[in-house]
């Protein structure tokens, strides 16, 4: 038995659903809704102390890190092999997925606050957002939130993130020049855990920046058509800014 603990609109909820998706492997879906701090309970962290989603458990045993849940996920079940063969295209998957666990994760929550979640916070009145706040256990987070629901739109942080998601991308074009994906002649976990910024930058209406990198542009549009990418995407109702789901 297999549990997923994710959240809809969460680019490393996503990684996980799509590996699983790819794999093949069925799942029982535990929604966590981080717009209500569910992640934030004590029953949550006894299962991922750092409260982030997502978390899998699997006969009992909590596995976190959307990275470290893939390559359990590829290692412990059957379906097909996400890690090459060859060492070297080995360690080519490892450091794309570090590149989106350090750069493009960091990167996307840039656009992600100021397009996305301060547009929809912005709508909520005074009191709305204040009793919505009230029920956050971290201060700290409050003000964040509250800085988005008040604050301008930080051109700067997107500036940052453009150059950010240029280095990788440009990371990207090379390795898809010399083979057909990220890491070798066949998917991998390097292309799951990159493709989940397709769904966001399209979010945010950032496609464009994939427009002078033509390789990257074909793997864009070869990872759309896959089945298991069109199930792993949010349903709307899912959607960030979707407060009452
Ligand atoms: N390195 C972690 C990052 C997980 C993470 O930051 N998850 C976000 C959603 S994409 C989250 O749960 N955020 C809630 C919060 O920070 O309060 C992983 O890859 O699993």
């Amino acid at each position: 038995m297999l549990e997923l603990y994710h959240y809809g609109d969460s680019l490393c909820s996503m990684k996980a659903r799509l590996c699983l998706l790819e794999k093949g492997v069925a799942f029982v879906s535990r929604f966590v809704d981080l717009m209500k701090w569910e992640h934030l309970t004590d029953d949550y962290k006894s299962l991922n102390p750092n409260s982030v989603v997502p978390t899998i458990v699997h006969d009992g045993v909590p596995i976190i890190e959307s990275t470290v849940i893939n390559q359990y996920v590829d290692e412990v079940f059957d379906g097909p092999k996400l890690t090459p063969e060859d060492p070297v295209d080995r360690a080519k998957m490892r450091v794309f997925c570090k590149m989106q666990d350090d750069i493009l994760h960091p990167a996307i929550q840039k656009p992600t606050f100021n397009l996305l979640v301060k547009p929809q916070l912005s709508k909520k009145s005074d009191d709305e957002l204040d009793e919505w706040l009230s029920t956050h256990p971290l201060e700290k987070s409050r003000k964040l939130f509250q800085g988005a629901a008040r604050g301008p739109v930080n051109n700067e942080a997107l500036e940052e993130a453009k150059t950010q998601f240029n280095f990788v991308f440009n990371r990207m074009e090379e390795a898809l020049t010399e083979t057909e994906w990220l890491s070798g002649s066949t998917y991998s976990l390097a292309d799951i855990a990159c493709a989940p910024i397709l769904d966001r930058l399209g979010q945010c209406e950032w496609l464009d920046l994939f427009s002078p990198f033509p390789k990257l542009s074909s793997w864009g549009e070869k990872i759309r058509e896959r089945e298991a990418f069109k199930a792993m995407r949010p349903k709307d109702k899912q959607r960030l800014g979707n407060w009452d789901n």
